[in-house]
């Protein structure tokens, strides 16, 4: 006897890939719904060999539904998610809404599991940003090893991480460009073919913006709350893969050699670091992936027991999709769910 699974959200980027990961994974689902606004009903969106026609959320009835991926922004999460808990369903809410609510477990499977426990008070688990995601699923076990004190992180994300209007935008300037239209800028601020633009999410009063924050309060949620982090997020013309050169400041030695030992065990982890040409991986390379690719790892002798590094992901994926999954996986792993319709 599998789950029933709704997805909302299901005809946009992240929900599209949630369907996809369901069913490439195998997750024991004995009916899938998929759920958008009005504006997507009927909308065909696949599920494996299945197509399924979006319904609208407004009049779905959870009280049958085991687990619901969210994924259709914060507002919606905030008004849907807990009358969705209430109803017994198991929201897992890929937006910002809960994530720093104490009774809503953030989680990454394979950094902070046990948090799971947790998820009962509202029915809700939060996933993380996808540029924190990819972060800590390299920060853990370096942690675990020589306790990190201090973390420089700058991004360089993917316009899909701006949904599919940010990935329309980088096409049609790219191609406005090269045959000399006008080139308009509609969802990001400035224009982002042939350019980057070190602005994501709005901004806050001490000058960080909404993006960088995040990266830092859900490390801290995760990871430790006693990891100092600051934050350089930047959109850059990339279609998929977030990228992030990070800098590591430990209290304890580690050296490249070790550092880089520890992550080929780690999961979700991947190590591609020959010091030679192409010897690393780019975001083209994690596109359609599931690691979290980690290259460039070296001694940074300006600090005391410092490591630089490059951290590479696919957003859509370990970003969002796929940690959503395997946090329903890890649900189900527990005996934390149990199908609401038994077997005849
Ligand atoms: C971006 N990281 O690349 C954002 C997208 O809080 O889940 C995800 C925003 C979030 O624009």
């Amino acid at each position: 006897m599998g789950f029933k699974v709704a997805v909302v959200g299901a005809t946009g980027n992240v929900g599209r890939e949630m369907l996809n990961i369901l069913e490439e994974r195998g997750f024991p689902v004995d009916e899938v719904v998929a759920l958008a606004s009005r504006r997507s009903l009927g909308t065909e969106v696949s599920f494996g060999d299945k197509t399924l026609k979006a319904k609208v959320l407004d009049t779905y009835d959870f009280s049958d539904t085991d687990i619901c991926l969210m994924s259709a922004g914060g507002n919606i999460s905030k008004e849907w998610s807990p009358r969705i808990g209430k109803q017994g369903c198991v929201v897992i809410d890929n937006s910002s809404a809960f994530r720093y609510d104490q009774d809503v477990p953030l989680i990454v499977p394979e950094v902070n599991p046990d948090a799971i426990a947790g998820f009962s008070k509202k029915n809700i688990i939060a996933n993380p940003n996808c540029s924190t995601a990819q972060l800590v699923v390299a920060l853990k076990p370096l942690h675990d090893a020589a306790t990190i004190k201090r973390v420089v992180v700058a991004t360089y994300q993917s316009v899909s991480g701006a949904g599919k209007e940010g990935m329309d935008e980088l096409f049609t300037q790219t191609r406005a460009v090269f045959v000399a239209d006008p080139v308009e800028a509609k969802k990001f601020t400035k224009r982002i073919a042939f350019n980057v633009i070190p602005h994501i999410d709005v901004f806050m009063e001490d000058g960080y913006t909404k993006e960088e924050w995040k990266v830092m309060a859900e490390t801290k949620k995760m990871l430790d709350p006693k990891i100092k982090l600051t934050a350089t997020a930047v959109r850059v013309p990339v279609f998929i893969g977030h990228s992030e050169a990070v800098n590591i400041e430990f209290e304890k030695p580690i050296t490249a050699d070790e550092a880089r030992d520890i992550l080929r065990e780690a999961p979700g982890c991947l190590v591609i670091d020959k010091r030679e040409d192409g010897g690393y991986a780019t975001p083209l390379d994690s596109a359609g992936e599931d690691a979290t690719y980690i290259s460039r790892i070296r001694e940074d002798s300006t600090v005391d027991n410092g490591l630089s590094m490059w951290i590479v992901s696919d957003n859509l994926r370990k970003g969002a999709a796929l940690n959503t999954v395997q946090i329903a996986e890890l649900l189900v792993e527990r005996g934390l769910i149990s199908p609401k319709k038994k077997a005849a």
